[in-house]
């Protein structure tokens, strides 16, 4: 397809030499996914001209990246934004793309290729199906269908079904080991999806649970992973900019920081990409970097999202330029930093101070309320731990406290302080907007974001009371004042 780009007539982007051959299956082809393991696998490729390692991009749900991918040859461009700086890079790392709902045999097949040694995933905190606090599970009807779909050898519906249902079919044609490699933002991401996995195999009924089980024991690696770059959601600005500098229209382009990083734990059940000719860093135990990237980078993401949404600020970079905000993101650094171990060789106070410098960045435009979705899925993961480690510990933990209660105000006012509606997309939206939306204990109940002990402790949710009352009646800025 062609159009008209001012005088020039400009083709989509398009692939001259054949694609990689496919040795990677993805779930979830969204931007992060795009910028971050494609990039790595389009660069172990090129350093070590091992063309094995292809990406078979699988989309859950949405059809428009996999058509897109499609018309150019798997084809999209990186664009790496600083300041007023911006390069272009253009990644082949994908050798096709599929849509699960609609394609289901054609995935189907792919899990059940000797040829893919590799399974990675980004399906989003809530894709994991888990209880936020406890981590188990869920048995709801979602869960149960897909259940139900595997055992009767139907397509499920949720990336978690899917990869249990290619686990199974990788069995059944005896197609080889295979490493399940987890790249959300989840403490021993890993260790988790394969508990995750283990329980939705075990409620498979009849005999298939146990042979699939025995299977997985002997023949699947789950390591864990920390991953790191922001991406932002594409803008129409991104598509003007590829065009530009590509000379080619690309409907699957990205944007990101020029920061990026992934660490793997060094357990792989057979072969595996190259990565580390493109700077993945193998490690014995990643766990370190997980909690340290966590709770200070993404703990501080969050903070910014809904203290700079309250405020009125439109973009993470608006939002800490703003002196409040920053002396509250300081001060939650302060307790992040006084109760979690640096990873070997890092120093985390220039690691905090590097992390407010990304943010800074004004090329991202990353918006506060796309950092701001899912609190209550991310926030036990990020923010909680500090406030139960300072406690353990007899410290306060004032600012991480502070952001518990800008996400509840957040998401039950749905306003700025100045009274302009936030867009709020959360899985606790409607069981938190039923109840009182002063009375930090129902919220808390209603949304299971604490542990019932601290959700049980008096004076820490008199601290959420008292900060959601100067939330409401103070506004954001102000409120931050009670931290510096
Ligand atoms: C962000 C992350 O949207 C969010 O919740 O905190 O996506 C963040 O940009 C990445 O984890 C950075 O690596």
């Amino acid at each position: 397809m062609a159009a008209r780009g001012g005088d020039v007539t400009v083709a989509h982007l398009s692939r001259a030499e054949p694609a990689p051959r496919p040795g990677v299956v993805h779930l979830g082809v969204g931007a992060f996914h795009r910028a971050h393991q494609a990039v790595y696998t389009d660069r172990a490729m090129a350093a070590t001209g091992d063309q094995r390692w292809g990406i078979v991009e699988v989309a859950p749900r949405s059809t428009d990246v996999v058509a897109a991918l499609r018309r150019q040859g798997g084809l999209f461009t990186v664009l790496e934004r600083s300041g007023d700086r911006v390069t272009a890079n253009v990644v082949g790392s994908v050798a096709e793309a599929w849509h699960a709902p609609s394609e289901w045999d054609e995935v189907a097949a792919r899990f059940a290729d000797p040829r893919i040694a590799v399974v990675t995933l980004t399906i989003t905190e809530k894709g994991y199906l888990a209880d936020a606090v406890t981590g188990a599970l869920l048995d709801d009807d979602i869960v149960r269908a897909d259940v139900a779909a595997v055992a009767a050898g139907e397509r499920p519906r949720t990336g978690l079904g899917l990869l249990v249902a290619g686990l199974r079919g990788r069995l059944a044609a005896d197609a080889g080991p295979v490493t399940v490699l987890s790249c959300d933002n989840l403490v021993g991401n890993g260790r988790r999806l394969g508990a995750l996995v283990g329980e939705f195999v075990s409620r498979l009924p009849g005999t298939a649970g146990p042979a699939l089980a025995a299977w997985i024991a002997s023949s699947a690696r789950f390591p864990s992973a920390m991953v790191d770059r922001i991406v932002p959601a594409t803008t129409p600005t991104d598509r003007a900019d590829a065009a530009r500098l590509v000379g080619a229209i690309d409907d699957a382009v990205v944007a990101a920081e020029p920061f990026t990083q992934w660490v793997i734990e060094n357990d792989f059940g057979g072969d595996r990409p190259p990565w580390e000719r493109a700077g993945v860093e193998l490690v014995a135990d990643v766990a370190p970097h997980e909690t340290a990237k966590l709770r200070v980078l993404n703990a501080a993401h969050s903070m910014i999202a809904y203290l700079g949404a309250l405020a009125g600020h439109e973009t993470i970079a608006a939002a800490v330029a703003d002196p409040a905000i920053r002396g509250a993101v300081e001060a939650l650094h302060r307790d992040v930093l006084a109760t979690v171990d640096a990873p070997p060789g890092w120093d985390l106070r220039a690691y905090a101070a590097s992390v407010l410098e990304r943010f800074a960045n004004p090329a991202l435009g990353h918006r506060c309320d796309q950092v701001a979705a899912d609190g209550s899925q991310k926030l036990p993961v990020r923010v909680v731990p500090t406030i139960l480690a300072a406690r353990a510990a007899g410290r306060p933990s004032a600012a991480a406290t502070l952001v518990v209660a800008a996400w509840l105000r957040f998401v039950v006012a749905g306003r700025s302080d100045d009274g302009r509606p936030l867009t709020v997309d959360d899985p606790a939206r409607d069981a938190l907007r039923a109840v009182p939306a002063s009375d930090a204990g129902r919220l808390l109940r209603a949304a299971a974001v604490v542990p019932p002990e601290l959700a049980a402790d008096d004076a820490w949710v008199g601290d959420v009371t008292r900060y959601l009352d100067d939330l409401a009646r103070h506004g954001a800025v102000a409120t931050t004042a009670a931290l510096t």
